[in-house]
């Protein structure tokens, strides 16, 4: 299929909204994505005609919701590749699932064993690590990166120590825009014969995954930042290992027996799911990866490569401007500063003028204080922007570094 943005735009109705007078452009798209038409229509198929609660009624409604919330985890298995769906837990979002692996890995560690993370990593894959903590003297290793937001391969494979137990790395850093090399780093990690976890949150919206062909033994993405409903996610997770892992949460739908003395846990994937799931986005969810599908992952990711270019190309020409990562493999993501102008105020600014960009520590504060930095200004780039937006963009962040300088 031919990728034509203005036909994928009509798809999205919120694009069309103004913000004062003018026009929106979109480009916060790593925070959240916007939702096409055929999502929502699920949604709302789904709230009229299927609402009951999955895996466990024997009347129509109830197998036609779980009929749905299956397909999605197939649909989901196939868009990772994953070897099997009791291998695909439906989860709130990344947030969770790296929580989940956390927590149950966390009971088996012991003091002074270690973990290994990244220097770009999103909150959500530092404070989940940090929280064993309460219970045990684990100890964080941090991968350094270089000038260009990259990590440093060999200083990770010096990270290893008898102690260390877990490795868990963004796949695609959300400030920087960094596309780490996982599947040297996960054959790293194997050796030492530690197992993994990717979080995939910023990597699945853009880049074609393949858990098999990578190694990994856990994958966390969000349904939100891929044109899916908010309140899903996935954790992938090999089978042998989560087998093994204890349950995250206690409750319906994930037990086989209860009993006052003893509870046996069900089969996966269940034994990571209780509680009624968000069966409503979780079908819906399906519906996202049909379309995502529809496009075309590489189709995607060729379209937003451009407009990453062209952005940095002119973004550049602008005085006084530093642009934080800058790595060889990058995803669709420009982070930056200009001299001598806050970051709240140029996205204040730029939201005048109807440009929606994401300010602040991008919830990677640890990685601010590495650049020695607060904030940034961050635009960032989905299936949906345009060449013209882009164009947009620059000029209006042009205009407000002339009224600053100028002043
Ligand atoms: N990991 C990374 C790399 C992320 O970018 C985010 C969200 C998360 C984890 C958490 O995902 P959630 O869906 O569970 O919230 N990142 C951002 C962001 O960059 N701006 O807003 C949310």
């Amino acid at each position: 299929m031919k990728f034509d943005v203005n036909i994928i735009r009509e798809d999205f109705p919120g694009l069309n909204r103004k913000i004062g007078d003018k026009q929106l452009v979109y480009l916060d798209s790593a925070a959240t994505s916007q939702t096409p038409k055929c999502v929502v229509d699920s949604i709302v198929d789904m709230y009229f005609n299927h609402k009951a609660n999955v895996h466990r009624g024997v009347h129509t409604l109830s197998q036609e919701a779980t009929d749905r919330v299956e397909a999605a985890r197939e649909k989901a298995r196939r868009f990772i590749n994953a070897a099997s769906t009791e291998e695909i837990i439906f989860t709130r979002g990344t947030t969770e699932a790296i929580n989940l692996v956390a927590s149950s890995i966390g009971d088996s560690l012991c003091n002074g064993d270690e973990i290994i993370i990244t220097a770009m990593e999103h909150h959500a894959n530092i404070v989940p690590w940090q929280l064993i903590r309460r219970n045990k003297r684990i100890v964080l290793r941090v991968v350094p990166i270089n000038e260009h937001g990259e990590v440093n391969i060999d200083a990770f494979a010096d990270l290893f120590s008898d102690n260390t137990r877990f490795v868990a790395l963004s796949h695609v850093s959300n400030v920087l825009g960094t596309i780490n090399p996982i599947k040297e780093m996960i054959a790293i990690a194997h050796k030492h014969g530690v197992p993994v976890l990717i979080d995939g949150a910023q990597a699945a919206p853009h880049l074609k995954i393949d858990v098999q062909d990578l190694n990994a033994d856990f994958y966390a993405l969000s349904s939100h930042k891929m044109y899916g409903p908010t309140g899903v996610g996935v954790l992938y997770g090999k089978k042998a290992l989560l087998e093994k892992l204890p349950p995250y949460q206690g409750g319906g739908e994930m037990i086989g027996h209860v009993s006052w003395e003893n509870t046996t846990f069900a089969e996966l994937p269940f034994k990571f799911e209780a509680g009624t799931p968000d069966y409503v986005d979780i079908a819906a969810f399906g519906t996202a990866i049909d379309y995502v599908e529809s496009i075309g992952v590489d189709l995607i990711a060729a379209h937003e490569h451009k407009l990453l270019e062209a952005a940095t190309e002119g973004l550049m020409k602008i005085p006084g401007m530093r642009i934080f990562g800058t790595a060889a493999e990058k995803s669709g993501v420009i982070s930056f500063l200009i001299d001598g102008i806050h970051h709240y105020d140029m996205g204040m600014l730029l939201d005048k003028l109807g440009i929606a960009v994401r300010t602040g520590h991008h919830c990677a504060q640890p990685l601010m204080t590495t650049l020695g930095i607060e904030g940034t200004v961050r635009a960032s780039f989905g299936i949906y922007n345009t060449p013209a937006e882009v164009e947009a963009f620059i000029a209006a962040v042009d205009r407000v570094a002339k009224m600053f300088h100028h002043s």
